[in-house]
């Protein structure tokens, strides 16, 4: 049975990470340390919270003591590091939380985890695995190789360039003190619970309303979508098979440019609105409501300050040493997604009327970033 504390765990990634464990390790003890940030979401934890084994614990891994004290006290012995300031533009109007988050952060834990691991000369059986980016290795050419884990850093935003800073200070401290750590360096993840300001919800929602599509630059930029689920998977192998000091490329084989997603998102969402009227009653200000192609609503904006042409990852390593394969297809999981934002019109809805962070200063005070 393992204890694990889970960073971050009320965001996307987190939240998705926690419910995949405990559906697949209902022995194993889960604590989710988060800061509640514009992007974490308590009430994504519903159903989690209250229940034999499971612990939120409101609060900033900054703070190293109290860090110190939760591994201390509840026996970590697995950390699943996903906390972070993760939007790229928000890191182009302002860098200064993403070093505090992401270097400062990262680097609190890993003290805090030393301190309780490494006593009298000896480690405790221990992991701390961190979640980072493909945005580490900067830009490819149309025609470059994907990314892998020999691919020199060469981060572009503050964003990217917080995370490889992330990514050094853990490998540091496998390379000087011995921690046991494995990282994870996946590519662009979408499914529920994704706060929408990253594409793929932005599109989905904003088309429901009947707003506009923004499109940056041409369009032409090409991301390599991972479904959550398949990352989550690709996550729990690297801490169960992965080998310490080791970095694995997380992908999802499927390659797009940004206006290809975006156009697929209409056509679907045109496919369901026409399979079933509720939802011309539920939307009425969405395109597809009054029979017309929801594609009108894209519209072509000014580029992003920066702006990576082309992720891609090779997964290879992945693949033959931890036994990770990709199961959704774009197809499977943008399906899976829709299907998942129709259902939880209140999730999203709180979340974009901004009714949620008013529970959130009830519930647990001063507001956060
Ligand atoms: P997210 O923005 O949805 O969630 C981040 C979570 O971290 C939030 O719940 C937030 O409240 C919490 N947090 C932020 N600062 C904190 C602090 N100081 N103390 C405690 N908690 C804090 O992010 P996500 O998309 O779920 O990403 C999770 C991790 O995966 C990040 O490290 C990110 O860099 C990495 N990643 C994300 C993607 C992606 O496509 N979303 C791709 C590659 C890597
Ligand atoms: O409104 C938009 N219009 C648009 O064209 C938004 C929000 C994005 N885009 C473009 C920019 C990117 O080329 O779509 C692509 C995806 O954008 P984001 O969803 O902002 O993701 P990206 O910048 O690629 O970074 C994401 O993947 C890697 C996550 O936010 C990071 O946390 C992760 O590390």
């Amino acid at each position: 049975m393992a204890n694990l504390l889970v960073t971050g765990g009320a965001g996307f990634i987190g939240v998705n990470l926690v419910r995949w464990w405990k559906e697949r390790n209902p022995d194993d003890a889960l604590t989710v340390l988060d800061s509640l940030t514009y992007a974490g979401n308590a009430n994504s934890l519903d159903g989690l919270v209250g229940t034999e084994g499971f612990e939120f614990i409101h609060g900033d891994i900054r703070d190293t003591d109290m860090v110190t004290d939760i591994i201390s006290d509840k026996g970590i012995d697995v950390l699943v590091h996903l906390a972070a300031e993760s939007h790229v533009d928000r890191s182009i109007e302002g860098p200064d939380a993403f070093i505090d988050t992401n270097v400062v952060g990262t680097h609190s834990l890993l003290k805090a985890a030393r301190k309780v691991w490494f006593t009298n000369d000896r480690w405790a059986p221990h992991r701390f695995h961190h979640v980072s980016t493909d945005e580490v290795y900067g830009s490819l050419a149309m025609d470059d190789p994907a990314f892998n884990e020999e691919t020199p850093y060469a981060p572009n935003s503050p964003y990217s360039a917080s995370k490889a800073g992330s990514d050094h200070l853990v490998r540091a401290y496998h390379h000087t003190f011995g921690m046991e750590v494995t990282t994870t360096n996946c590519s662009n993840n979408y499914g529920g619970y994704q706060f929408p300001e990253k594409l793929i919800p932005l599109v989905l929602i904003n088309t429901l309303h009947g707003k506009p599509l923004p499109i940056y630059g041409d369009g032409m930029n090409v991301r390599d979508w991972l479904h959550v689920s398949d990352h989550c998977r690709g996550i729990e192998l690297a801490i169960r098979k992965g080998d310490p000091g080791e970095t694995y490329c997380i992908g999802g084989r499927n390659e797009a440019p940004n206006i290809e997603i975006v156009k697929m998102i209409c056509r679907l969402l045109g496919e369901r609105f026409a399979a079933d009227p509720e939802l011309s009653s539920r939307f009425p200000e969405c395109p597809a409501a009054s029979g017309r192609d929801n594609q009108e609503l894209i519209t072509y904006v000014k580029d992003r300050p920066g702006h990576d042409r082309r992720y891609a990852i090779d997964p290879t390593k992945a693949s033959s040493e931890l036994g990770y394969e990709p199961e959704m297809t774009f197809e499977s999981g943008i399906a899976n997604t829709i299907d998942w934002y129709l259902a939880n019109e209140p999730w999203w809805k709180a979340v974009t009327d901004g009714s949620y962070r008013d529970w959130i200063d009830t519930n647990y005070g001063a507001r956060q970033s």
